[in-house]
């Protein structure tokens, strides 16, 4: 049996020496090598805190001391530390392991969000109720120096600064790279960090000298050690965590599990907040990632072990809006982008390489990134914010009265929005069609595929009065859908027969509902099928048509609750339009991890599911007697 295999809890790492210790690191990299290229995942950052995680296993005992992981996805070691290992074989497949910590998991894990920048406040609160309640636990939080960019992790600190009964050690991962290097002050002054010598290591040094010459050393180190606050200053001028009154240790090599473990030990006895600065590399260990330049592999997709070579993923939405955002740089030179550390997986790299000067990553800070847009909207330009659409809800009081009150045209691409699947429920973009819905003068458009993406893009940087949105999800586009006819601002995708069912088709799903008008027709039922293309505010033409059919049917991949579908329904009801409407979409639930396609099965998103409860509606409406006898 492995190491790796034998170890079922942390305890299990207590008895081992430094020569075992040291083959299971090897081990566990060679393992998740191995997971990662069958199923993908978040290789790179796990490479990264191997060392870092068995040590924080030796010395804080887990799960009575809590260990909080930043974001979440450099969980794999922990989950294999905590007897997970089995598990590996269906990492983020359904019914398999989650591919961020996870409660019903583990009673190792606590915090599953996987939003960036949060772990320093659920620490700072489960150290502050530890306290209070008298149990002498810990509480580690570990976080990379990319999600140090984001704002709370620094309203965190300011408030952990003054929380001086907190049994906190924040394990801060300096591996300087979000995806791509970290950047802003911050990155600048963890850097001077990295670089000066500490002044404890230069104290130790001249202690070690100093102890050496016989009967002067441990009396001239004392004098030494009471000028320590300005020898500190003058070794290394730098005020950025310990000017906020936090005791900071190190920096320390990340890979050294035996310095991690002592300065960790250390920071334990403290009994009070602490700062580890740990000098990681991402990928560490495994030579395709430390030489993947884009990323050093932060989430490939399956690979070959030997090349580093990844599965083609194909074109994929993303791509077509890399393509026309450089497009539409080339055309308006007062376009400018922002993305929130994610350059290339939003598709800004190639207008970042031709516009560096109109390109902004503003690091893990959606919301600045949101009201910093504003002011570069005021400032006489047309900010485009490119993020994942489950981000965007981080900044949803930035777009209201940041943006959208000053009447600023900001135009926000919401990738990813939609099932998403893999990544779990945080990752699921299923949230913005109902949060943005309130914003008043917000416009939203749901291209179908990429030729709409295209033109609705060029369409939303031209509203100079209000901010627009454009939101499309993962993976390929369709074949671009045909228009039969136009009606005000929606493309008609079929027609036939009857006014029965008006089916709403928004965005990707738009391609499913042409599906289900077919299946329709097939049953002898008339069906008009429409892509309303900007889905905020509701067309007028929606209205009328709806007025002129039996049944509305709308579908999106989006909450049900506040959605397009019941946006559209209290519309009609102020219109007094009396259609019955059935609304489909996204139960208001938090969907575990699996394929996008097996969740929109589940959850009855498909043309034959969706088919089939709509000729149920049909029926039980011309059961009814009024107003569609005839339709059956
Ligand atoms: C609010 C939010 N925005 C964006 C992301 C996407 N994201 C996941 S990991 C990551 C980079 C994290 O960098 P760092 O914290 O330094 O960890 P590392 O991967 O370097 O170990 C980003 C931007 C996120 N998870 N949450």
């Amino acid at each position: 049996m492995s190491h790796l295999e034998s170890i079922t809890s942390p305890r299990d790492l207590r008895d081992l020496g430094d020569a075992d210790l040291d083959a299971l690191a090897t081990e566990i990299r060679d393992f998740l090598v191995l997971t990662c290229s069958r199923t993908g995942g978040h290789l790179g950052p796990n490479l990264g805190v191997v060392e870092l995680t068995m040590a924080i296993h030796r010395v804080f005992d887990s799960p009575t001391d809590r260990v909080v992981f930043d974001t979440g996805h450099q969980s794999y070691v922990h989950k294999l530390l905590t007897g997970r290992y089995e598990g590996f074989a269906r990492l983020r497949q359904e019914g398999g392991l989650s591919g961020y910590p996870s409660q019903a998991e583990s009673e190792h894990d606590i915090v599953e969000n996987s939003h960036a920048s949060t772990a320093l406040s659920y620490a700072d609160g489960l150290a502050k109720a530890y306290a209070i309640r008298g149990e002498a636990r810990h509480v580690v939080a570990v976080i990379g120096d990319g999600a140090l960019t984001g704002g709370m992790a620094w309203e965190a600190l300011n408030n952990i600064a003054i929380a001086r009964d907190s049994r906190l050690v924040i394990v801060v991962n300096d591996n300087e790279r979000s995806y791509t290097p970290t950047i802003g002050g911050l990155a600048t002054a963890l850097t001077s960090l990295r670089t000066n010598p500490r002044y404890e290591q230069v104290l130790d040094l001249v202690k070690r000298h100093l102890n050496a010459v016989r009967g002067v050393g441990p009396a001239a180190y004392d004098v030494l050690h009471a000028m320590k606050k300005g020898m500190k200053d003058a070794l290394a001028p730098q005020g950025l965590f310990e000017d906020l009154g936090l005791k900071y240790v190190g920096p320390v090599d990340g890979h050294d599990r035996a310095a991690m473990e002592q300065v960790l030990a250390r920071a334990k006895r403290f009994n009070g907040p602490v700062i580890v600065h740990a000098i990681t590399r991402k990928g560490f260990g495994y030579d395709a990632a430390e030489r993947h330049v884009a990323d050093l592999f932060h989430s490939p997709q399956p690979f070959d072990i030997d090349t580093g070579e990844e599965v083609p993923r194909g074109r994929i939405w993303t791509d077509v809006f890399a393509d026309e955002i450089v497009r539409v740089g080339e055309r308006r030179p007062d376009v400018v982008a922002i993305t929130a550390a994610m350059m290339h997986v939003v598709g800004l790299n190639e207008f970042e390489r031709r516009f560096p000067e109109r390109t902004f990553d503003v690091g893990i800070a959606e919301q600045h990134a949101a009201t910093s847009a504003a002011g570069l909207e005021m400032g006489g330009l047309h900010p485009v914010v490119a993020v994942y659409a489950t981000f965007l809800n981080r900044a949803f009081d930035q777009v209201l009265m940041d943006v959208a009150l000053h009447r600023c045209g900001v135009t926000f691409v919401l990738d990813r929005a939609g099932v998403t699947g893999d990544d779990g429920p945080s990752h699921n973009g299923m949230w913005d069609l109902s949060v943005l819905q309130v914003v008043p003068g917000l416009r939203i458009a749901a291209p179908r595929d990429a030729t709409r993406l295209r033109e609705l893009l060029n369409e939303a940087v031209e509203v100079d009065d209000a901010p627009t949105v454009l939101r499309f999800p993962k993976g390929p586009p369709p074949e671009d859908i045909a228009t039969v006819g136009r009606e005000g601002g929606c493309d008609v995708l079929l027609r036939s027969g009857l006014h029965d069912v008006l089916i709403v088709g928004i965005g990707a799903m738009a391609g499913t509902a042409t599906e289900v008008g077919t299946r329709l027709v097939d049953q002898g039922i008339g069906v008009t099928v429409v892509d309303p293309r900007w889905v905020k505010p509701v067309d007028p033409a929606l209205v009328a048509l709806a007025r002129a059919h039996k049944l509305v049917v709308s579908i999106e991949d989006n909450g049900i609750v506040g959605g397009c579908g019941a946006v559209l329904l209290q519309t009609l009801n102020s219109a007094g339009v009396t259609t019955p409407v059935r609304l489909h979409g996204i139960p208001q639930e938090f969907l575990d991890h699996a394929k996008r396609a097996a969740i929109l099965e589940r959850i009855g998103l498909t043309p034959q599911t969706l088919a089939r409860g709509i000729v149920e509606d049909v029926a039980a409406l011309a059961d009814v007697g009024e107003p569609v006898t005839r339709l059956l």
